[in-house]
């Protein structure tokens, strides 16, 4: 059964009636571009083909009450109360469902939006969680476009992927960038998402991996990862400590020319993190160029240098993404790095298509070899953003 029947046929199971209408987004990959978008960078993400599906019905008794086939438990809670539960009380709230709620709370607080009647919602997905592939903005992204609608919000994109980075950040307690919830709401096929990150200026940057005959291999090392604790944050602050040592509002401000005066002023550990988002900031822009003037065979260089500046600057890799990276390059990928915040979920590979058995060969021996656990191997398109469901 698609995601799309799952969704309805537990809307029906769980509430008794049909849906009003199904809604759905996408996780999404990073080409390039890797803990700069909560420094006011550029980043060059592409949506997936994997979506979460929303079910949604309208109910009259100021209730929002979700639904999950991942999740044995409903949750509901009165519409009145949101304000009143996030972020304060937001443990109360099982945690899956913070996500959705905290998107409906955020919504509810743009201008204009006034107060409904209430609704059911039902989730089913197949984005894969905990790779590195933002199951999470797939969630938001489905919840806020299907809200937006059903509420009759005067609400463009833009404002719909604030109020799932307002979710993830606020009713989650995961500290964020807006990257992952703009790549779910405005993804385009064949294509990935230039976002600048302190406008929310974005460009479509045709891919062409299909006119290529190249593939985008997939490697879910299967290590989870949260970005709510822990490591994420921590790189955060060592961002915001290098951009106040610098005395600018944050690192995008930055050029490879600072970094020498930046390695005089700061310890050694907060100096790589810098050194790591401003090469990376220009690395995306480096790579828009390169596809543009030459194709995405030619951006393998940039994506490899990407993975070791996560790994030894920015210190947010594991040994299962670097095998993966090491492994898919031995086998003749054109590029390899890992995807997303880190510290496990997926490596993506650029690959002819006539190498993709090859890597993932190479990939799966490598992992036995070291003993990790097999990891998942797929191949991601760049598709379409949130809409509702045909
Ligand atoms: C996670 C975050 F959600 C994004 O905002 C981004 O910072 C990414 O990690 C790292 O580039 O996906």
């Amino acid at each position: 059964m698609s995601a799309a029947d799952a969704a309805r046929a537990l809307f029906t199971e769980r509430f008794g009636s049909a849906p009003a209408g199904t809604w759905s987004a996408p996780g999404r990959a990073n080409l390039i571009g890797e803990h700069t978008d909560y420094n006011d960078g550029f980043v060059l993400p592409f949506a997936i083909e994997h979506r979460t599906h929303v079910a949604l019905g309208p109910r009259a008794d100021g209730l929002i009450r979700v639904a999950s086939t991942a999740e044995d438990a409903d949750v509901e809670v009165p519409l009145a109360e949101l304000d009143a539960i996030f972020p304060a009380r937001r443990d109360e709230i099982a945690f899956w469902a913070r996500y959705p709620l905290g998107v409906a709370w955020a919504l509810l607080r743009t201008p204009g939006a006034t107060a409904p009647t209430g609704v059911d919602l039902a989730f089913a997905s197949d984005v894969p969680v905990g790779a590195g592939l933002s199951s999470s903005a797939a969630l938001e992204g489905a919840t806020a476009v299907a809200l937006a609608e059903a509420w009759a919000l005067d609400a463009d994109p833009v404002a719909l992927a604030r109020a799932g980075r307002t979710a993830e950040n606020e009713a989650v307690g995961a500290p964020t960038g807006i990257m992952d919830q703009m790549a779910s709401m405005l993804g385009r096929a064949d294509a990935a998402i230039f976002l600048d990150c302190r406008s929310l200026e974005t460009h479509v940057v045709d891919l062409g991996f299909a006119r290529a005959a190249l593939e985008l291999v997939v490697v879910d090392t299967g290590v989870k990862h949260s970005h709510a604790t822990g490591g994420y944050g921590e790189r955060r602050a060592a961002c915001e400590r290098g951009a106040a040592t610098m005395g600018v509002p944050a690192l995008r401000d930055l050029t490879p020319a600072d970094l020498d005066r930046a390695r005089e002023l700061m310890d050694d550990v907060t100096f790589r993190r810098v050194r790591h988002v401003v090469t990376e900031n220009q690395r995306v822009i480096d790579t828009v160029r390169t596809l543009r003037e030459a194709g995405p065979a030619a951006i393998g260089e940039l994506l490899v240098a990407s993975h070791a500046s996560m790994r030894d600057d920015f210190e947010i890799s594991v040994a299962e993404l670097d095998t993966a990276v090491e492994a898919a390059l031995s086998a003749g990928a054109i590029g390899a790095r890992m995807t997303g915040g880190g510290f496990g979920g997926a490596a993506i590979a650029l690959v002819d298509r006539d190498r993709v058995g090859a890597v993932t060969d190479a990939v799966t021996a490598a992992f036995a070899a070291s003993r990790f656990a097999e990891p998942t191997i797929f191949t991601v398109t760049p598709s379409a953003g949130a809409s509702r469901d045909v």
